[in-house]
């Protein structure tokens, strides 16, 4: 497209916006394929200071990757194993409890926990990790399994998607993470991840986990094979169930990582495209209050930055983060509360430790 003709395009996306008209598949591709990075960044920043103004959120958390083990073995991951490899792990009941109860010491509010889909770890087992967890850290939410182990679960243990998600409730799951939707369309599916669960599927157990009450995040991995016209696709799937259930509480780009992965061969995305995904997310996810910079794959400076282009989370604390670093990740594993609420401050927002469920915790001063 030529530069004069993109200009256009953007201006008729700005004027839509002033309109409060709700965009769509032309708009998300417009503002994706511009150069006027500041444009694109200044339209967002406006609807995320409408939405929530100066706040930036984070959470105190811990991931727990309980096993690698994956059936799926997906080509843009470098954190799963085939059983028996080398650097196959499966943490022990003890292990799993000996890093939530540290944490929980350490005043985090909230565990992420996944995992591959292990063909030996089942619903089961999953269940008992859960109960295991509540019991030792009561306090503190239980964010486990992405959709794909979920549906996993179901698959294997011969029950319904429902029932699982039910079991897991009882047993104290308190959200789902957004991990394992990857690029919705099938053509990229196909190519990077033809055994993971379809995108219907993936909608299903989450539009299911919102019927039972439970909320959930989404995420997009973006960078490796897809077009932008399949990243639009995604983020308006993701805004129509959001239309039909209301229970995503959280979108979260995800920055392809090549290293270690079949697809390292592959340069993965640079600094500008990063920011106008953050950007065209928030525009186009009308019907999502929150959009995470999650640091861990943006680093810590762009994702400070990703704040002026309708990003209102930094994710959290994380401590011991492996799925990223496993695939060539340079960013440390954990970052303080303090490093977290200087970046937000340096921004010009208001830092605010939230809850899973985005209650507000603790709100930090201004910078003076
Ligand atoms: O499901 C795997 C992706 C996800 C790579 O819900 C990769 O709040 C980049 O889902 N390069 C796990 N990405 C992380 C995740 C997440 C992170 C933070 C917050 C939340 C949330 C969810 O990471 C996987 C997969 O989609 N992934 N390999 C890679 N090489």
């Amino acid at each position: 497209m030529a530069a004069e003709a993109q200009v256009d395009r953007l201006a008729a996306v700005e004027a839509k916006v002033a309109r409060g008209e709700r965009l769509g598949f032309e708009d998300g591709v417009a503002l994706l394929a511009s150069h006027e990075l500041l444009r694109v960044g200044r339209l967002a920043d406006a609807a995320c200071r409408s939405k929530v103004g100066r706040k930036v959120f984070f959470v105190r958390n811990r991931h727990i990757n309980y096993s690698n083990v994956c059936g799926n073995r997906c080509a843009f991951c470098a954190f799963s194993r085939s059983e028996g490899e080398d650097g196959a792990f499966v943490l022990s009941r003890q292990e799993v409890l000996d890093k939530a109860r540290s944490a929980s010491a350490g005043g985090v509010s909230e565990f992420h926990i996944v995992g591959g889909e292990d063909p030996h770890f089942t619903y089961e087992q999953a269940r008992a990790m859960l109960a295991d967890l509540r019991t030792a850290a009561p306090g503190v939410t239980l964010t486990a399994f992405t959709a794909s182990e979920i549906a996993h679960f179901a698959e294997a243990g011969g029950c319904s998607v429902s029932e699982v998600l039910q079991g897991l409730k009882h047993a104290g799951l308190g959200s789902l993470p957004g991990g394992g939707a990857e690029v919705f369309a099938q053509r990229v599916r196909d190519l990077v991840c033809p055994r993971k669960v379809t995108a219907e599927r993936w909608l299903d157990v989450h539009r299911q986990a919102h019927r039972l009450g439970i909320p959930s995040n989404a995420t997009m991995l973006y960078g490796h094979v897809e077009t932008v016209e399949e990243r639009v696709d995604h983020l308006l799937r993701l805004r129509e169930l959001q239309d039909e259930t209301g229970g995503f509480q959280a979108f979260i780009p995800l920055a392809f990582h090549p290293a270690n992965t079949r697809l390292a061969h592959l340069p993965g995305p640079t600094g500008t495209e990063d920011l106008k995904v953050v950007a065209t997310a928030r525009l186009l996810l009308d019907n999502f209050t929150h959009i995470k910079a999650y640091w861990v794959m943006l680093g810590i400076k762009l994702a400070q930055v990703a704040l002026y282009f309708g990003a209102d989370d930094l994710d959290g604390t994380i401590l011991e983060e492996v799925i990223t670093h496993m695939a060539g990740g340079t960013t440390q594993q954990a970052v303080s509360v303090g490093e977290i609420v200087r970046l937000v401050r340096q921004a010009g927002r208001i830092p605010v430790e939230r809850d899973t469920f985005y209650r507000e915790l603790h709100t930090y001063a201004e910078a003076g």
